[in-house]
């Protein structure tokens, strides 16, 4: 019996670690801010076709609208029900986006805020995106509905009500958030509203969900919750699938809380990987692009199974979160677009590329005092739909990251090398690196001040591929650099320092 209960147990959350991506696909994309509506064409006319896993949307349920700042992106970190009406459009709209994104196998991922309702002060009335009346300092939610009796209002120990020290964990879960009504999740009551809601989205055909703050909630009430979740909808997963659980939890070590704590739970977020990556890259702190050989494990982040890996996230791409300075943003393109390349190709975590809107940045004393900026709107505070352009590219002010070429294209081979192992490494010890997967595909960097001009072992079959940094296979030619491999494996790689992206990939599918 004991055993029986075991694997219940540990089936039930291992199967939490699976993104049930189609089709042998890898990645998700973070579509930030994004209008369900323009998801569901993004799905339709790019990410099915290209071969993306699945889509990260922002919180899809009810939240505070604020007017100073004016529509910061983070009001809909501060819940006012579970509604499913916010900035990016209506529940049916959530509905027919989730429909259209399934069908051409593109799964999705709803971030879900389940620690806290509004901020403190987020004030009474009906300043929220369905027009629900609340009242903060009551801490009344009636659209839930959730009362003062549905918070930790004593548990808290600080004179402030927040999260006074990271390095106290019952103050880091008990307290508030930067001053957000934190929810009793240890009642019944609480677990329920907060279950049924995630039921609502899994019974639509969501694939799970990266849950926010989770480092704010004992392990011990999320397992109460995840336990009462729906498997997914038949209609697009096989029988008795759990949702993929992917579980926000900052640790760069030195606190009192640390990720291993929710590994069996789901997945977590190792935001040690994109600061390392950000430092490793702008050859920072001596390091060097060479010492990555053992990348992964190697560098003390989580055991690859619980890892869910990014360069950049919402949060630290504008100083918020954790990750410091080093971080690499579209706002240093080239970089983040060798790092994200390096990410894709490397075989740890499961991987998901960020895709932002350009804001007007104003870096002074090293704070963005536009941090708070929201995505592309009218004047009436909606969100501008993403024009796409005739060269591929979006308008309107959204970044779309995971449409450039050299971004996409390490998409694709991530899902082209997809069950390979890393393989013939080399390196020049500084910052020229160059791997395998297998025999599927081959990927070399300069981060030199210097050229690179060296033949090397691919592990491929002999042929003229395309390489899909610099261009693309399109019909049977290349429109970038072509590599010669050799009937023993070997090719020759020349890579000026000066080059835009001084980085060249190949992959099976890029073969002529
Ligand atoms: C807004 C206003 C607040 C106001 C509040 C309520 O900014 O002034 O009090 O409304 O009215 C987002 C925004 C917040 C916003 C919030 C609600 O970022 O600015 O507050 O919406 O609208 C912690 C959490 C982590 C959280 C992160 C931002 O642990 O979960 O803060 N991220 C998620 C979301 C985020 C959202 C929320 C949570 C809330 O991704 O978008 O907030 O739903 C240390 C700790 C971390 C801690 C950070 C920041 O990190 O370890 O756990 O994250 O501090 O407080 C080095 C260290 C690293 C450290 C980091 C930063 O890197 O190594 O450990 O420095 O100090």
């Amino acid at each position: 019996m004991k055993l029986v209960i075991l694997v219940a147990v540990f089936g039930l959350s291992l199967a939490q670690h699976n993104p049930h991506f189609k089709y042998g696909r890898t990645s998700i994309v973070h579509l930030f801010e994004w209008r369900w509506a323009d998801i569901a064409a993004e799905c339709e006319r790019f990410l099915g076709p290209k071969g993306f896993g699945g889509v990260q949307i922002s919180p899809p349920n009810e939240h505070i609208v604020l007017n100073d700042p004016w529509r910061p992106w983070w009001q809909r970190y501060q819940p006012i029900s579970y509604k499913l009406c916010s900035r990016s459009g209506s529940e049916n709209e959530l509905r027919d986006m989730i429909s259209r994104c399934n069908k051409v196998g593109v799964n999705i991922y709803v971030d879900v805020v389940i620690n806290h309702m509004c901020g403190a002060g987020g004030g009474e009335g009906t300043h929220s995106s369905c027009g629900s009346w609340f009242n903060a300092s009551k801490k009344d939610f009636p659209s839930v509905p959730y009362s003062h009796l549905d918070f930790n209002n004593y548990k808290c120990r600080t004179a402030s009500g927040n999260i006074e020290n990271y390095g106290d964990k019952y103050q880091v879960r008990d307290c508030r958030l930067v001053s957000l009504l934190d929810l009793a999740l240890e009642k019944d009551y609480v677990r329920s509203k907060v279950a049924d809601y995630m039921n609502s989205l899994i019974d639509m055909g969501v694939a799970g969900f990266r849950v926010d703050a989770t480092k704010h909630m004992w392990p011990g009430d999320l397992e109460a919750v995840y336990s009462r979740l729906h498997n997914l909808n038949t209609s697009w997963f096989p029988g008795d699938s759990r949702s993929f659980i992917f579980q926000e939890v900052i640790d760069l070590g030195g606190e009192a809380i640390s990720s291993s704590e929710y590994f069996h739970l789901g997945r977590v977020t190792e935001f040690k990987y994109g600061a390392k990556l950000g430092t490793v890259f702008r050859k920072w702190d001596n390091e060097k692009l060479c010492y990555t050989n053992n990348w992964g494990e190697g560098w003390g982040f989580m055991p690859n199974g619980n890892a869910l890996v990014f360069v950049d996230n919402h949060d630290n791409q504008r100083g918020h979160g954790a990750g410091g300075a080093s971080i690499l943003t579209f706002w240093d393109s080239r970089l983040h677009k060798m790092a994200v390349g390096y990410m894709l190709a490397h075989p740890y975590g499961v991987t998901r590329v960020m895709s932002s809107y350009r804001w007007n940045r104003n870096i002074v004393n090293g704070k963005d005092q536009n941090d708070w900026m929201g995505p592309p709107s009218h004047g009436n505070g909606s969100t501008k739909p993403v024009p796409i352009n005739p060269d591929q590219t979006c308008g309107d002010g959204w970044v779309c990251e995971h449409r450039w070429r050299q971004i996409k294209n390490m998409v694709i081979f991530r899902n082209v090398v997809n069950g390979q192992p890393q393989s013939n490494w080399w390196d020049n010890q500084s910052n020229q690196v160059a791997f395998g997967r297998g025999n599927r595909g081959f990927i070399i960097f300069n981060n030199d001040d210097w050229d690179l001009d060296v033949t090397l072992s691919t592990g491929m079959p002999g042929g003229t591929y395309c390489d899909i940094i610099s261009g693309q296979k399109e019909g049977n030619r290349c429109t970038g650099k072509q590599i010669q491999v050799g009937g023993d494996g070997r090719a020759h790689f020349r890579i000026s320092n000066r080059d835009e992206d001084p980085f060249v990939a190949i992959h099976a599918e890029s073969k002529l």
